[in-house]
């Protein structure tokens, strides 16, 4: 079947009113496929959607995956009508996804949105703050049906070094040695960058839910007026630690260059952006957070962009068979940049905690 033909074939299945007009392809994400697929309705008028096909190697528990998601978005919506939040549509069986032959899939409303890969706006950078700070607020109380864990160990950072020493030691495709250098940094840090998950192991931090996936561009922007209107990508919200989610977010939009950047010269962690992302994000959360959770932001922030660089890397190793690549290095270029950027907040560490210090003082 051609892609038009499947993803007729899937509207259908979710009851879409109208016919298929057009899609294109979303080409953000580097797990799921993602469409946005226009419907022509009786009257001539033209409505947006998403399409996604689920990738079912990453997430084999599927269904489980879904009722995460829809225990969180009905909590949303039932205690905060008045936000913005996904709404999936449903097949006949009342089913919020519908599977086949053609792979695992699901249908939710489409914004008309700006979202932003890098940003050199302090105020949207603020913006991605506020989004991820108030989606921790609006779950801290989240008393739906139990989350599983969508991806076990997601962020157990010690896991995921050992991982990737299995993977260097295994060495499938004969690159270790290639990343030798690599590989004896990332052994250099792998104590530091794994503390927290460790002492969340231990009980140390509260269980929360998190999102677990907080890139800049899963968060919407209303259109032109740099004001957040929701957060997307909900498939690994599970239980999780607060502070991964803002230091996952740091790592992506706080960073000079993006994920991906082969120049390492052009890799910093901007103090600047820093600040502005403080700002949004611990406006809403200062007051929900404990004092060891916001004692160890800038840590997650190392630990996991290290973790970030570890998955790449493994991922390298391994031959590239989870994250979607675009040439055949893309992966370790990905990891080379993470290691400079943790590096670069390594060195900025204690202006850093001043930054949070100061922001928790004044917001
Ligand atoms: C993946 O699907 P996407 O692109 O939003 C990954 C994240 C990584 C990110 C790196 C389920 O997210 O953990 O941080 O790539 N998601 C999963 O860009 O592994
Ligand atoms: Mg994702």
């Amino acid at each position: 079947m051609e892609l038009h033909e499947i993803l007729a074939h899937v509207g259908t299945a979710f009851q879409l009113p109208g016919t298929m007009d057009s899609y294109e392809v979303i080409p953000y994400g580097h797990i799921n496929n993602t469409y946005k697929v226009i419907y022509r309705g009786g009257d001539g008028a033209l409505t947006p959607y998403i399409f996604q096909r689920v990738n079912q190697n990453v997430f084999p528990n599927t269904v489980g995956l879904m009722n995460n998601i829809d225990g969180v978005t009905s909590y949303i919506s039932r205690k905060y009508p008045e936000e913005n939040t996904l709404h999936f549509f449903r097949t006949a069986e009342d089913n919020c996804y519908f599977t086949d032959e053609t792979g695992f899939w699901r249908v939710t409303n489409y914004f008309e949105s700006d979202t932003y890969n890098t940003c050199e706006d302090p105020e949207v950078i603020a913006g991605v703050g506020e989004a991820i700070g108030r989606f921790q607020l609006q779950l801290a109380d989240y008393d739906g049906q139990p989350l599983v864990e969508t991806i076990p160990n997601f962020h157990n950072t010690r896991k995921r070094f050992n991982d990737l020493f299995v993977s260097a030691q295994k060495d499938v495709c004969g690159r270790a040695a290639s990343v030798a250098e690599e590989l004896a940094y990332m052994q250099s840090v792998a104590e530091t960058a794994s503390e927290l998950s460790d002492r969340y192991a231990a009980g140390e931090f509260p269980r929360r839910v998190t999102h677990n996936d907080t890139k800049a561009n899963n968060v919407l922007f209303e259109k032109g007026t740099k004001r957040p209107l929701v957060v997307i990508d909900l498939d690994t919200v599970m239980p999780g630690m607060a502070m991964y989610d803002f230091g996952d977010a740091v790592r992506f939009i706080v960073s000079t260059a993006a994920e991906d950047e082969p120049d390492l010269k052009r890799i910093y962690f901007d103090t600047g952006k820093f600040r502005a992302f403080c700002s949004g994000y611990l406006k809403q959360v200062k007051n929900a957070l404990t004092k060891p959770e916001l004692d160890s932001l800038v840590l997650a922030a190392f630990s996991i962009t290290l973790e970030s660089a570890s998955r790449f890397l493994a991922d390298y190793l391994d031959g590239d068979v989870y994250f979607k690549i675009h040439y055949p290095e893309h992966n370790l270029v990905r990891a080379r940049s993470q290691i400079r950027l943790a590096q670069d907040i390594a060195r900025k560490r204690d202006e850093l905690e001043w930054i949070v210090r100061e922001t928790i003082e004044q917001a």
